[in-house]
């Protein structure tokens, strides 16, 4: 990528929204003029490619480190530890983010945009339409289909009006019938066949500090639970595999059941004590089951930060 290139990149371990949105949100800047181009910091999951296949879009270019000053717009995020490698000495111009603020600071004053909604994309169709901002079909089928992603077909709790209504909007734009091709991209992404252990365990991986203890927290939506539950040992092996990789005391899995709206979590490392102060309930056989649960964000990583206070 030329070095006067604007990089506009999603987190870590890429889910459908931080690759959808990077494209979404480049195609709004490239047409206001601005030289930018999107990147991703790994390979796309089956579900993104699924989208990217059903609008015709070729997958952004990997982008795995960058260099120093190099400019960036963080789409998805804004912790450094979940950024592209070299994030510290780039040089952040914008932030387009729909997480908690996570304690990143920057040279220079930047242009930020963060809302409570259940999707970046939400965030960045409303831009195209509040500026008039000519949006492609494929563009609109691409945040689309990061809305349905993130919002779980709009059963997750972060689920907010805003984002089914921009949701319904964007269907008619890319031409598309909401809840089957919604059910579609899941069902595309659902389901663990020909994944390692090790890919499991590292899917949709973030990094988090409750207090003093490192934690990575780990998700995989599916249809059927059962089948990611049978290789449980080798997943909780992984884990702390990862643990040991990543030098954090505990790592979490979000095994999240689509259908029932429900979680099962996996924990390996410790402090296990801490999970269960958490969530009330004690971890047995390495799990916790939770019912309702399907939201890292709403419904893991508060009850987890309170418990370590
Ligand atoms: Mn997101």
């Amino acid at each position: 990528m030329s070095a006067d290139k604007i990089i506009v990149i999603g987190h870590k371990s890429p889910d459908t929204d931080s690759i959808c949105s990077a494209l979404g949100y480049a195609a709004y800047k490239q047409a206001q003029g601005v030289n930018a181009e999107a990147g991703m910091t790994a390979e796309p999951n089956k579900e993104t490619m699924f989208a990217l296949e059903k609008f015709g879009v070729v997958a952004p270019e990997l982008v795995t480190s960058v260099p120093a000053k190099q400019k960036l717009i963080l789409v998805d995020h804004n912790e450094e530890g979940q950024a592209v490698d070299g994030m510290r000495d780039a040089e952040i111009v914008e932030i387009i983010d729909h997480h908690r603020l996570g304690g990143i600071s920057t040279a220079s004053p930047l242009f930020v945009h963060i809302e409570p909604v259940g999707c970046t994309s939400t965030i960045i169709a409303n831009m195209f339409w509040k500026n008039d901002v000519k949006m492609s079909t494929s563009v609109a089928g691409l945040l689309l289909s990061a809305i349905l992603s993130d919002t779980v077909l709009f059963k997750s709790p972060t689920c907010t009006q805003q984002d089914k209504d921009t949701a319904a909007k964007l269907a008619e734009e890319a031409c598309v019938d909401l809840k089957e091709y919604g059910m579609a991209m899941l069902k595309a992404g659902a389901g663990i066949d020909g994944m390692t252990p090790e890919q499991v365990a590292d899917t949709d991986l973030k990094a988090f500090e409750f207090g003093t203890v490192k934690a990575i927290i780990s998700q995989i939506s599916v249809m059927d639970p059962q089948e990611v539950l049978d290789i449980k040992a080798d997943l909780l092996a992984a884990m702390k595999a990862n643990c040991q990789a990543k030098g954090v005391e505990l790592a979490l899995l979000m095994v999240t059941d689509i259908m029932n709206e429900s979680t099962h979590l996996l924990v390996a490392g410790e402090p296990q004590d801490l999970v269960a102060k958490a969530f009330a309930k004690p971890v047995e056989d390495s799990c916790v089951y939770l019912p309702g649960v399907m939201s890292r964000k709403k419904q893991i990583v508060p009850p987890m930060t309170e418990a370590a206070k």
